[in-house]
């Protein structure tokens, strides 16, 4: 396959209702999508960096530059022999893995698309038909708005809830959620927001059987994580400090984490996230499919990506209407009422694209290389 052309498009799509982590409050996405052409076919990818370097270093003109002045000359013009050659031709770029792996990812629903495979199988997914879901809540405003939000998400059927925490959204509120629903799977996500000098605050998380706590301490920290593990009895999920399988052995190794969360972009695409998944299963910790506020295209690959069989919790990918009024994929991502995204058999990644919505919301557009 010799990739003749990589597009870039920007486009810009209000979320229905805001997203607020530890480090920010988001209204609208600004997403980076990947067109990579060969053979007169087009694979579609989706560069999953926020707009603003806050959740990593990434942000969405950092990563259009690396991918329209770096990482794409690298890959057009190239003869590859499978999509997986797309990583060690960008690993001379430092970082910036979502803006490599937007790319990596396209090549890879290119590759399908040319051989006539559903994504998930040329990836070597398949495990499960349906994928398991979860939701991921945001700091809201109030405690009730947060319980009535968990209230309306176990009603469609998702079967876990991970809520948003930072200092002064914690201890308190994860109680009175404890109190409403005592026996719903539950977790919490601290996005870098606490040190180890907060370790007795986390040890009273002890008390609420939470599934696992998600990085809690620095973005890119796996010894600390190792020494609160060892005074925790919840288990801690390692999320922004894995960026890749090298990082993944690290932390097992030290007993940083008891679960890992993997997510497409911030590991560089397909090919690193089934090292890192691989290097989990060996170990047997168990691994679950992470978001970032995606589009139907990077939604769709995280649904192609949970079909590995280590992937056995339920994942932070859900239904297109929780994000947006209107997704730029036919039919949207609609999750059944046990919880469950059906994996579709069609070729590429699953779903058709909306070309005419996809054009009304670009605000860029540029080919790299
Ligand atoms: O830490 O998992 C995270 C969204 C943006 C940045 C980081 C994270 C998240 C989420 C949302 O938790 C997951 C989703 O619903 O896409
Ligand atoms: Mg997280």
């Amino acid at each position: 396959m010799k990739i003749d052309a990589i597009v870039l498009r920007q486009v810009r799509m209000p979320l229905v209702h805001f997203f607020e982590t530890s480090f920010s409050r988001t209204y609208e996405r600004d997403i980076i999508l990947v067109e990579a052409r060969a053979n007169g076919v087009s694979g579609w990818g989706e560069i999953t960096a926020g707009e603003h370097p806050f959740y990593n270093e990434e942000w969405t003109e950092a990563a259009w530059r690396i991918a329209k002045d770096y990482a794409g000359p690298r890959v057009v013009g190239r003869e590859l022999a499978t999509a997986a050659d797309v990583y060690p031709l960008t690993a001379h770029i430092r970082g910036h893995n979502m803006a490599r792996g937007g790319i990596e990812a396209a090549v890879w629903d290119l590759q399908a698309r040319i051989n006539g495979n559903p994504l998930w199988r040329e990836i070597g997914g398949g495990a499960r038909k349906k994928i398991p879901c979860g939701v991921s809540i945001g700091i809201q405003d109030s405690v009730p708005e947060l319980l009535e939000k968990i209230d309306t998400e176990l009603a469609a059927g998702y079967q876990r809830i991970k809520m948003k925490i930072k200092p002064g959204w914690d201890v308190e509120v994860i109680r009175e959620v404890r109190q409403q629903f005592p026996d719903i799977r539950l977790m919490a996500d601290a996005n870098s927001a606490y040190t180890l000098a907060d370790t007795e605050r986390l040890r009273e998380l002890d008390a609420f059987y939470l599934m696992m706590i998600e990085q809690p301490l620095a973005h890119d920290d796996i010894i600390d994580h190792a020494a609160l593990q060892k005074k925790l009895d919840t288990a801690i999920c390692l999320d922004e400090a894995i960026r890749s399988a090298h990082h993944a052995e690290q932390a097992i190794q030290v007993s940083a984490c008891r679960i890992i969360n993997i997510k497409l972009g911030r590991v560089g695409g397909f090919a690193e996230a089934k090292r890192v998944h691989d290097v989990c299963e060996d170990a047997g910790i168990p691994v679950w499919c992470g978001g970032m506020l995606e589009s139907g295209v990077g939604r769709a690959h995280n649904i192609a990506l949970s079909t590995l069989p280590n992937f056995t919790l339920p994942g932070d990918v859900s239904a297109s209407k929780r994000y947006w009024k209107r997704d730029i994929v036919v039919p949207p991502v609609e999750v059944d009422c046990e919880g469950q995204i059906a994996v579709s058999d069609e070729v590429g990644f699953g779903y058709e694209l909306d070309h005419d919505y996809i054009r009304s919301i670009t605000v860029r557009e540029e080919a790299a290389g």
